[in-house]
């Protein structure tokens, strides 16, 4: 038995030592040590020895040999481990200059994040975000605009048509003002939306002036609304947007849709006044046209170009330089 035990303990040692991970340790722990293991067997085999002293001998035999296989198994699995996770350290070490050799990678174009940071700003202010379809009617781009056909405002948008329905029923929407419209007639007020969006005017291009272009509608329609509240709001995001050392103010102007209207400036630290866009108390045939009564309801509403107020606030030169594609000029913002 003695000769069984030390075989037993001898072959589980060598196993042991060329045992290369974690579980083969414990299949042979499993196989020794464990309820069916080889030394485990041998123990209830004991009982079975005819004398004392051959009990004595080969329960020592026994002892020694499950300290022995018990100690080496605890000393190959702690090799194992550590040798495990150092190679899992390896496989999953990450190499922080990887990312100096990556490509460059891409940004928001110049426009888009400015459009981002005015909807940031009007957000902030309280103002909720709506857009409207760029293919637009008539009736929503003028008629419910307070341009009926023929009004002579319309000539100061140059449109282009859409070949659907009526001839001249469909156009390029030539503002965001349209999407005002599309608002007040989903959404019963109080109101206090900003639209951004992309417009169109067949317009011959230059520095200042795209025929593809984008714009940002605000629109307030609530009980007692004023002049005030206009002069005021514009005065806020001109501080928010720009900086508290820019100030704003209103010049007298006409659109058919406000009444009364106004161009707004923005004032920059250097002392120059630069044109954002128009605005005004939102017209009360507006109102009418969209089923609200304009002795309940008053409100402003002011549009202005997005594109130009990335040129302004970039120092750019011509705005046509946005769209060229030109990735050199593009990484520079
Ligand atoms: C309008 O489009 C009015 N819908 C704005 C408005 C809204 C007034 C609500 C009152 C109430 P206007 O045509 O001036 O107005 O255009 C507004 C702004 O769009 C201009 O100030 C300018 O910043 C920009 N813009 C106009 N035409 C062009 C163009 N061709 N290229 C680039 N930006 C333009």
């Amino acid at each position: 038995m003695i000769v069984d035990i030390q075989g037993v303990r001898d072959s589980a040692l060598a196993r042991l030592a060329a045992a290369t991970t974690s579980d083969e340790v414990r299949a042979i722990e499993l196989a020794v040590l464990g309820k069916r293991g080889a030394l485990t067997d041998l123990k209830t085999a004991l009982g079975k020895l005819a004398t004392i002293d051959e009990k004595k001998a080969a329960g020592s035999a026994l002892n020694e040999a499950t300290v022995a296989v018990g100690d080496a198994l605890a000393a190959r699995l702690g090799e194992l481990r550590h040798a495990e996770r150092e190679l899992q350290l390896e496989v999953e070490r990450i190499d922080l200059t990887e990312i100096l050799q990556r490509p460059t990678r891409g940004h928001a174009h110049v426009v888009t994040q400015a459009w981002q940071r005015l909807e940031d700003v009007f957000v902030g202010l309280g103002f909720q975000v709506a857009e409207g379809p760029e293919v637009e009617t008539d009736w929503h781009n003028f008629e419910a605009l307070n341009m009926p056909p023929n009004h002579p405002a319309r000539s100061m948008h140059d449109t282009f048509y859409v070949e659907h329905g009526a001839p001249g029923s469909t156009v390029l929407r030539t503002h965001t003002s349209p999407v005002q419209i599309r608002v007040m007639l989903n959404t019963p007020p109080p109101i206090y939306m900003v639209m951004p969006g992309r417009v169109f005017r067949n317009e011959t291009t230059d520095a200042t002036h795209l025929a593809v272009f984008h714009q940002i509608e605000g629109l307030v329609i609530d009980r007692g609304i004023t002049l005030a509240d206009l002069a005021g709001t514009v005065e806020s995001f001109t501080k928010s947007f720009f900086g508290s050392e820019f100030s704003s103010r209103l010049r007298p102007s006409y659109f058919p849709f406000t009444e009364p209207s106004a161009e707004f400036d923005i004032r920059t630290p250097a002392g120059n006044w630069l044109e954002l866009g128009g605005c005004g108390m939102v017209h009360p045939n507006v109102l009418t046209a969209v089923g609200l009564d304009p002795e309940e309801w008053s409100g402003f509403a002011f549009g202005f170009g997005i594109d130009r107020m990335a040129k302004e606030r970039h120092g750019i030169g011509d705005v046509r330089e946005m769209f060229t594609n030109d990735i050199r000029f593009l990484e520079q913002f």
